[in-house]
């Protein structure tokens, strides 16, 4: 192997350690949002727990989500700008894809789930917060 080419595989490997790394980062349940605007689901008319979002000026809030755990839940999220990066909501480990309507609100009722925290981000994963199930 030529010295150029051990350089390179390391390089590679470097950036795949990275990467893994990152995808570790955001899969962490005790994820620390930028900053924290707490929200917590309360039932709404038909007793589904309910949380309401906005997404405005490049965030979600709250994006610290406190809810039953066991229970589902619904989220409905206004889109308040049409910034690209929040026009989808992703929660992988909860199965959510959800994407949003710029100017209008998008309602999804998410399966229950078990306690702990799972990550939502925008598409990109810049845009983060955290769905608290207790
Ligand atoms: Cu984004």
């Amino acid at each position: 192997m030529t010295r150029r080419r051990a350089v390179a595989l390391g390089a590679a490997a470097a950036a795949v350690l990275g990467i893994f790394a990152a995808v570790q980062a955001l899969r962490t349940p005790s994820v620390q949002v930028a900053s924290a605007a707490q929200g917590r689901a309360a039932p709404g008319p038909d007793g589904i727990q309910t949380v309401e979002l906005v997404g405005a000026a490049g965030e979600y809030r709250p994006n610290v989500i406190h809810a039953r755990a066991g229970q589902p839940l619904r989220l409905r999220v206004t889109l308040h700008d049409a910034h690209a990066c929040e026009t989808r909501l992703l929660a992988p480990d909860l199965g959510v894809d959800l994407p949003l309507r710029p100017g209008g609100s998008t309602e999804v009722v998410l399966p229950p789930a078990p306690a702990g925290s799972y990550l939502f981000t925008c598409e990109m994963k810049m845009v983060k917060g955290v769905l608290v199930y207790e």
